[in-house]
């Protein structure tokens, strides 16, 4: 799926497919209690890993869990709040920094077990043609949580910080660069096959200057290099959210990604008309398009494979399918995707 070559039809899956729009879904939800329990109950979170896959016999399988475990295991509170989204307790200085876990403090990894028990128990149960990718957050992205405290539009918080108190924002990304790049290491040991950085939010940061370079693109290249020096063909997949066609131009370059992942909002067609016809794309079909179904979603299937013929891609969401998206619609698109 991620050396290179292209494949017709693309292979398939979707960021969030295990998720509220499924029944069963919702069912194991009620089952585990808490969303973190969920995450660190391998055996419910295989289940939920599992059942997009049954359904839906996507070529790739993503790991169930949030990229907010990272700082609870840094010793940061998260709770995941019913209808609202996740809540941290906000990090405004230097006092709540100093208070984190150490990189070497071996209580991260212990915390973290039953994330890397369901990598190995999802790999045993997936057919063995399934790929089964790990994740992280990107430095940034993860960052910006621990400052904000939750998910803000305009990243207030970790942007004042960051012109306020620079060397701390960058204390905070080193921080999240070791141990994240040990987490991802620790998961393809696991059994994943590749992993996906998610960087949600490079979309705040100004387009001039370094700020993409210096906040977002330069740490996910250090995580990346560092997986490599353990993993060395290690597959990592770059989803950059919001940076624009310049911004997903640069990831693969910068980062030494093997795939960038592309947010909707990008002309997929003007990107690969761009990019060396090598490099491997994926996206980007907007999640509102799958809410509405009809002709409105095969046309935009459509567009993807004329935008990609020929060259490496997989198929996806520009971000994640949101809980009102009928399944009908996902059937219909994966029927698109896949007719002779
Ligand atoms: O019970 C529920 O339905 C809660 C919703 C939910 C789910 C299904 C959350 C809360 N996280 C998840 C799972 C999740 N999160 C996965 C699982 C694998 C999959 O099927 O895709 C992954 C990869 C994530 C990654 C994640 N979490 C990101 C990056 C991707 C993105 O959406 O941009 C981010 C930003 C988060 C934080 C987070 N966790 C949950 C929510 C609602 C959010 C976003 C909050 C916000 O910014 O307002």
């Amino acid at each position: 799926m991620l050396s290179g070559e292209a494949i017709s039809p693309p292979p398939a899956w979707m960021m969030r497919q295990a998720g509220r729009y499924l029944p069963e879904y919702r069912e194991t939800r009620a089952q585990a209690g808490s969303f973190l329990d969920l995450c660190y109950n391998p055996a419910f979170a295989t289940e939920v890993t599992l059942q997009p896959i049954r359904r839906f016999g996507f070529e790739a399988s993503i790991l169930f869990s949030d990229i907010l475990v990272v700082p609870h295991a840094l010793g940061q509170g998260v709770r995941f709040v019913e209808g609202e989204g996740p809540q941290l307790d906000a990090m405004a200085g230097r006092a709540e920094f100093d208070r984190l876990r150490e990189a070497e403090d071996p209580t991260i990894f212990s915390h973290l077990a039953p994330v890397f028990e369901a990598v190995s128990s999802i790999r045993a149960a997936l057919p063995h043609e399934t790929t089964l990718l790990g994740f992280c957050g990107a430095p940034w992205t993860v960052a910006s949580y621990m400052i904000g405290g939750r998910g803000t539009p305009d990243l207030a918080p970790a942007r004042a910080l960051a012109g306020a108190d620079p060397e701390l924002v960058e204390s905070l990304i080193d921080r999240l660069v070791q141990v994240q790049t040990e987490y991802l290491i620790r998961q393809f040991q696991a059994g994943a096959d590749a992993v996906q950085i998610f960087e949600s939010h490079a979309g705040v940061l100004p387009e001039g200057g370094d700020s993409l370079a210096r906040w977002s693109l330069l740490p996910i290249a250090r995580m990346i290099q560092g997986v490599r020096k353990h993993v060395p063909d290690a597959k990592i997949i770059v989803f950059c959210r919001g940076s624009g066609l310049d911004g997903h131009m640069r990831v693969v370059p910068e980062t030494g990604a093997s795939a960038v992942g592309v947010d909707w909002s990008v002309d997929l067609a003007a990107l690969r008309a761009r990019l060396p016809e090598t490099t491997v794309t994926q996206g980007n079909l907007h999640p509102e398009t799958l809410i509405e179904g009809g002709v409105a979603l095969d046309a935009e299937v459509d567009g993807i494979l004329e935008a990609t013929r020929g060259l490496p891609h997989i198929f996806n969401l520009g971000h994640g399918i949101t809980p009102q998206t009928p399944i009908v619609h996902v059937e219909q698109m994966l029927a698109r995707l896949r007719r002779k």
